[in-house]
């Protein structure tokens, strides 16, 4: 006998999966998912790239690791130092964050952008409509009016106003290409990736190994924390921030559990 109660064979609303399920956290992960392909917001593609993540996550602890809080920490700091700050939004980010990204944005005062690797216009449109759902007051993306140099793939349309601009972009569950190009743009990336190897967070001034549903409240509560402080004490936080060691410590944790 088990001793929590059993997830029912269909969930049509997350509330159904029990809260004391040893494995809730990512039955919820799941569940969203699944939504976000049925309402036309997630691509297939981004099943295989959650069950990808779900497994180092798995080996992570399922839980944010001191140096991917100090990494939180970091990120906020460049938020509240930016001119021009862009949290760049997929389907798998609008599926399973999309309250919590409204709620950064808000806190750092940055633009939300979607932009996507398998980009229709239904797909552009179904997140924006989401993310207004969600409290956005404005979206960008939709016009897509300048390009990513060096980029031949749908994640070079950006938003000239937008990423094209920003100095500071955070770049949730990045493919690689995309990060060296905006890296190649000298902006300032902050990348969320559960995979320590993969080459975005490799390429990051900020990579992030820490699944978004931690990462982004988690940033935000730390933004909120720093909102007064001056631009030297934020400097010195960016300052302090080792981008290389986050990065080990993390891929210590993967393959040895410590
Ligand atoms: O919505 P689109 O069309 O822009 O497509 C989005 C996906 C995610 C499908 C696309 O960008 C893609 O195929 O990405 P990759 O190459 O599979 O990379 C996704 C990375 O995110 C992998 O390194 C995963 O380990 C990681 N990842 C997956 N889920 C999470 C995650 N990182 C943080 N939090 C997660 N929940």
């Amino acid at each position: 006998m088990s001793d929590h109660e059993t997830v029912p064979a269909d969930v049509e609303h997350e509330d159904e999966i029990p809260a004391d399920h040893p494995r809730y956290a990512d039955l919820v992960t799941r569940h969203r998912i699944e939504r976000g392909v049925e309402k036309g917001i997630t691509h297939l593609q981004g099943m295989h790239a959650e069950g990808r993540g779900s497994a180092f996550d798995y080996l992570l602890g399922e839980e944010t690791i001191p140096s991917a809080d100090a990494a939180e920490r970091a990120a906020a700091a460049h938020l509240l130092l930016a001119d021009d700050p862009v949290l760049s939004i997929n389907g798998n980010v609008a599926a399973l964050v999309a309250a919590e990204v409204v709620d950064l944005a808000e806190a750092v005062d940055a633009d939300l952008e979607v932009n996507l690797f398998n980009r229709t216009p239904e797909r552009v449109r179904a997140i924006a409509d989401h993310l207004r759902e969600h409290g956005a007051a404005e979206v960008k993306g939709i016009e897509a009016d300048a390009r990513i140099p060096g980029l031949d793939h749908e994640r070079a349309k950006v938003d000239a106003d937008g990423i094209y601009d920003a100095d500071v972009v955070v770049v949730p569950l990045e493919d690689g290409d995309r990060a060296e190009a905006l890296d190649e743009m000298g902006k300032t990336e902050i990348v969320i990736d559960l995979n320590p190897l993969s080459r975005s967070p490799r390429v990051a001034d900020v990579p992030i190994v820490d699944n978004v549903i931690r990462a982004v409240p988690n940033i935000t509560a730390h933004a909120e924390e720093l909102a007064d402080e001056d631009e030297t004490a934020l400097r010195g936080i960016v300052d302090a921030f080792d981008a290389e060691a986050a990065l080990e410590a993390a891929e210590e944790r993967i393959r040895t559990g410590g």
